[in-house]
């Protein structure tokens, strides 16, 4: 009997293996929609802005979602330059791509371009700048629900009043997403006073950012808390702390998260204690999905956003996290998005 009860266990086990296999072979191996068959999508990632943690890991995803589809991807990088951006576009239409995706870059310098695009048939998606065009889907994390669970946090550990250094540089849609949920944060609690303000993305950004921080420093020493929004303008902000000697006087809140970053505010007295990220390389897989599912023929809501996660020092310290696999084991919320993820999408493989 004890037998016949452990063979049935072992009949019932083996179906569940063989139905998870099945489960994720079938995934793995669901057919395309016949016009992603055959010959390779050719497909453009054509980037404004290319330096730092966030934007690596961001293409990491977009080359592993790409490869899954079997799309032939090429990547053009106008570091920072917005004419360069306009002709890497021009590069990518004329070298007969099916598809771009258009990363951070500015409206005036991106629409037109895009529209041209869009006119030669090309399907067009648009990570973190505005192409003001119906035709293209705008990806982008919830840029305000971010900003909102780092005040919040900032308020939780240092009260209603705050002098606070402000890390910011109009014209980037995501950071002026956060800016107004920070300007609404300053309306609705007085004791939030904004004492200064700087930042630049001159590349290496968290140099340049540690430079303007060292000298605002100087000049406000009564600013408690930095808001800086960006990780890169974190690492300059963490900086210019240490390097003055007053990382145990001030907190630094951020966005986007990364090893390194986790690593930073890990570090016996950081002065980061806290960031809202989303996986940009969960982004950067959606940014492709979200172009298959354009070049499959199939529709795409105007807008698609990631969301993001609260991730504390104090919660990293406790929980031992000490890089993105980490967190995507013990935050599990991180690890995937499902958005844009139609039956058929193959999942990427993600070298970890
Ligand atoms: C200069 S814009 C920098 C931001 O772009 C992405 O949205 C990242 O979250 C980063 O903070």
């Amino acid at each position: 009997m004890m037998r016949f009860k452990h063979a049935l266990n072992l009949k019932g086990l083996l179906q569940g293996a063989l139905l998870g296999a099945l489960a994720y072979t079938g995934a793995a191996q669901a057919e395309l929609p016949a016009a992603l068959q055959g010959t390779a999508k050719k497909v453009a990632l054509v980037r404004y802005i290319s330096q730092g943690d966030f934007f690596e890991a961001y293409l990491a995803g977009v080359k592993a979602q790409a490869a899954a589809l079997g799309f032939e991807l090429q990547v053009l990088d106008a570091r920072q330059d917005a004419a360069r951006h306009r002709d890497m576009i021009d590069q990518a239409i004329n070298s007969g791509v099916d598809g771009i995706i258009l990363q951070h870059g500015f409206t005036d310098s991106v629409k037109d371009k895009a529209e041209e695009a869009v006119k030669a048939g090309i399907k067009v998606v648009a990570f973190d700048v505005d192409a003001q065009n119906e035709a293209i889907p705008q990806i982008e994390q919830s840029d305000f629900e971010l900003a909102r669970l780092t005040l919040s946090q900032a308020m939780k550990d240092n009260g209603e009043s705050m002098n606070v250094g402000y890390v910011y540089v109009p014209g980037f849609p995501p950071l002026e997403r956060r800016d107004e949920i920070f300007s609404q944060f300053k309306t609705m609690h007085s004791g939030i006073k904004e004492v200064a303000r700087f930042g630049t993305v001159n590349n290496p950004i968290a140099n340049s950012v540690a430079d303007q921080a060292a000298a605002v420093l100087r000049a406000h020493p009564d600013i408690n808390v930095i808001f800086a929004p960006f990780d890169e303008f974190a690492k300059g902000a963490k900086i210019a702390l240490e390097e003055a000697g007053i990382a145990d006087a001030i907190k630094i809140y951020s966005a986007d998260v990364s090893t390194a970053d986790i690593q930073a505010m890990r570090e016996p007295g950081s002065p980061w204690v806290a960031t809202a990220a989303t996986n940009p390389t969960v982004v950067g897989e959606v940014s492709v999905r979200a172009l298959a599912m354009l070049l499959a023929g199939e529709s795409v809501e105007h807008k698609l956003v990631v969301p993001p996660t609260l991730i504390t020092q104090q919660e990293l310290n406790d929980k031992d996290i000490n890089n993105m696999q980490d967190l995507q084991s013990k935050l599990p919320s991180f690890a995937h998005a499902d958005v844009a993820m139609p039956a058929w999408m193959p999942a990427p493989k993600l070298a970890n």
